[in-house]
């Protein structure tokens, strides 16, 4: 699972990233680089309660993997911000992070002068349709040439009649994204990857100043932008690099006396994993104790397969014990007793949280 994060130039991209990736980096070596990428771990308080009761050797929390991107900018006014180079390296992340400008300070410049972030969000927004228009309109052409060559006539002939569709829906302003798809669109989505329709995690970077008005900032953004797979998160860049160099206690004191309650980093970073429809199932022990990515939907016997293709094969049985279930009675003896430590099947379609032990031949 890849995240891209996009934006226009200096608007704080690197920052994050380094802040996400806990890198510590000189920030002048990343900002050279082109593309910087790397793993991150999901945060999960479940997770680090489990651990805590059962003192593994080693916890193992979910991972996502961000990439971190050259700011995108118009060349002259005609010109797009997208070029081919930059849409073939997008077009395989999972889901973009837009990071957009909302801090003040005259030594960092704006392309476009003025900091307004609806702008911003708008200006990405206009060219992901752009792009998709741009792709739609060269395959009508593609397309109408093989149906004159009469191959494979009708599956042409049904693409066609979606792409069609597809454009109509652009040009009346919704996104991909919000469109309900059938088998063959989600099909043809995973072929061309279209930009629009990549779920999408704007992150708003604000000034330190901005921590108590976030919330509002953040508000009246989702009244012009939302969508089952948009999200709007604020984002303190200033702050989170000054965290990420504090101890843990350090670091409280310091989020109280912001009167944050959670690190804005860390929401982040779930919201990412849940806005692409991944949650977590757990498998713990005296040896590990760890958080496994599946996707919604997933029976028990595909997320045995996870843990390893044998587990799958040779699936038996799973024991289920529902998270909370477990933390309210305090270990597995007692939610027996109470009949919350389940057997359940194949088919049985797993639930955030769920703790695992997958009995197999
Ligand atoms: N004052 C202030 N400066 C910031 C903040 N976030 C980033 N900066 C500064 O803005 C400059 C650009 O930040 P980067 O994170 O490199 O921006 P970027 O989006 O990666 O830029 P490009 O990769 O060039 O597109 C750096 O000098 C940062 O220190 C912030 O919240 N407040
Ligand atoms: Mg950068």
């Amino acid at each position: 699972m890849q995240i891209g994060i996009i934006g226009l130039p200096y608007s704080g991209k690197t920052t994050l990233f380094q802040t996400l990736t806990q890198t510590h980096i000189d920030h002048s070596a990343l900002q050279k680089r082109e593309v910087n990428q790397s793993i991150v771990k999901v945060p999960d308080q479940r997770l680090d309660k489990l651990t805590e009761m059962f003192n593994p050797k080693k916890k193992v929390n979910a991972t996502i993997e961000f990439v971190d991107l050259v700011g995108v900018q118009k060349s002259d006014k005609a010109g797009a911000m997208f070029n081919s180079q930059f849409i073939s390296k997008v077009k395989t992340n999972d889901a973009f992070l837009h990071v957009v400008r909302g801090f003040e300070d005259e030594t960092v410049p704006h392309p476009s002068i003025t900091i307004d972030v609806a702008r911003d969000i708008r200006m990405l927004e206009d060219e992901f349709f752009l792009t998709d228009l741009a792709f739609l309109e060269s395959r009508f052409e593609k397309l109408e040439k093989d149906m004159m060559k009469q191959k494979n006539k009708d599956d042409v002939k049904k693409e066609l009649d979606a792409m069609k569709e597809w454009h109509s829906w652009l040009e009346s302003g919704k996104p991909l994204r919000e469109k309900e798809l059938s088998a063959d669109e989600i099909k043809y989505v995973k072929n061309y990857q279209p930009m629009t329709a990549k779920p999408l995690l704007i992150a708003v970077n604000l000034d330190e100043s901005d921590v108590k008005n976030a919330e509002n900032i953040v508000n009246n953004l989702k009244k012009e932008f939302s969508g089952t797979k948009i999200r709007i998160e604020p984002f303190f860049a200033k702050i989170e690099l000054e965290l990420s160099s504090l101890d843990d206690e350090e670091k409280q004191i310091f989020m109280d006396e912001y009167g944050l309650t959670e690190s804005p980093l860390e929401k982040m970073i779930r919201n990412a994993y849940e806005l692409l429809g991944l949650q977590s199932f757990f498998t713990v022990g005296e040896d590990e104790c760890r958080a496994w990515t599946i996707r919604k939907g997933y029976t028990a016997q595909d997320s045995a397969g996870v843990i390893h293709t044998d587990f799958y094969n040779k699936f038996i049985r799973a024991e289920v014990t529902g998270y909370s279930d477990f933390i309210t009675e305090g270990s597995f003896a007692k939610c027996k007793e109470k009949g919350l430590f389940r057997l359940e099947g194949k088919e049985y379609i797993v639930k955030d949280g769920d703790i695992l032990n997958i009995r197999h031949g």
